[in-house]
């Protein structure tokens, strides 16, 4: 694996990562999110977390205003606006790399005029027809998650007859399908999709096999933090699975991940140092 050449290519900026993986932190404006739901609903209090979160070191702040966990029910895109808007536009102000964490094309849209330089859609922007134009005009990087079903069903009985060669093999579709309808390969990347219509096996298989996801020769993202396979494995609830996510953190750094999506900030920076220093000694 050689990462040193690595770049991905987000609005103005230039994210590489031969030095070390980045860290997104999770700041979801959402009053019914699985682990920190309704805890910065306000928007002051979200700006302030914002700000936080790249003091403790977060590369990428992903604002989010819609639930996408399991069961979760759709928001309007007025009301995922009004949520996210002014938040991407004050921590975009303060010089922060955003993400926007969203499958509708407006809000897409408006955010990236707002100062974000992410699109981060779960739907590997194809749940919303005008999302490939909306992301290919605005220049802005964009994550590609995989998700088998939509988040309402997902977890009703998702199957799969090779879960790693099904989800590389979409996700290879994916980015093929975007660059013929013209967005530039450098600034995309791709995402497993950790427990979006998976069981906790489906998980730890996608986790245990990331090189084949690296292979892709994109920057691989992975989201992980406090999900419900850490509490099928340690017993923990969601509150208390700070352990479970920054052991999977390290792991999947040391297996050659790029972009680790979490809400613990400060926790994440040390194990992902930690993590690099350990695997740089093997290599
Ligand atoms: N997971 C969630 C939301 N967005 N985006 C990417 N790229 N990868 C992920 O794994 C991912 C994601 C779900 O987690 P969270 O945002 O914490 O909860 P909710 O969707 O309930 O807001």
């Amino acid at each position: 694996m050689n990462d040193a050449s690595l770049e991905w290519y987000c609005g103005d900026r230039i994210l590489a990562f031969r030095e070390r993986p980045r860290i997104m932190g999770i700041l979801n404006v959402t009053p019914d999110s699985f682990a920190d739901g309704g805890q910065h609903l306000g928007v002051e209090q979200a700006i302030a977390r914002g700000l936080r979160m790249m003091e403790e070191g977060a590369d990428i702040v992903d604002v989010g205003g819609e639930s996408t966990r399991p069961g979760a029910e759709e928001v309007a895109a007025e009301e995922e606006l009004r949520r996210v808007l002014p938040v991407v536009e004050a921590l975009a102000g303060r010089g922060a790399l955003v993400s926007i964490d969203t499958r509708k094309a407006p809000v897409a849209g408006a955010a990236v005029r707002a100062g974000a330089r992410i699109i981060n859609d779960v739907t590997a922007l194809a749940g919303d027809a005008e999302m490939p134009e909306v992301a290919r005009r605005s220049g802005a990087g964009v994550v590609l998650m995989h998700m088998q079903g939509a988040p309402r069903t997902m977890q009703a009985d998702p199957r799969y007859t090779d879960v790693v060669a099904e989800v590389a093999g979409y996700l290879e579709r994916r980015v093929r399908a975007l660059e013929a309808a013209g967005l530039e390969r450098r600034r995309m990347a791709v995402d497993p999709g950790i427990g979006f219509g998976k069981t906790a096996e489906h998980n730890l298989r996608l986790l245990g096999n990331l090189p084949r996801l690296c292979a892709l020769g994109l920057p691989v993202v992975v989201g992980l933090s406090r999900k419900s396979f850490l509490g099928k494995l340690t017993g923990r609830a969601v509150g208390d699975r700070v352990a479970g996510s920054v052991a999977a953190l390290a792991y999947c750094v040391i297996r050659g991940a790029h972009v680790m999506r979490v809400h613990d900030v400060r926790e994440s920076c040390d194990a992902v140092k930690v993590a690099t220093a350990l695997r740089r000694a093997g290599e």
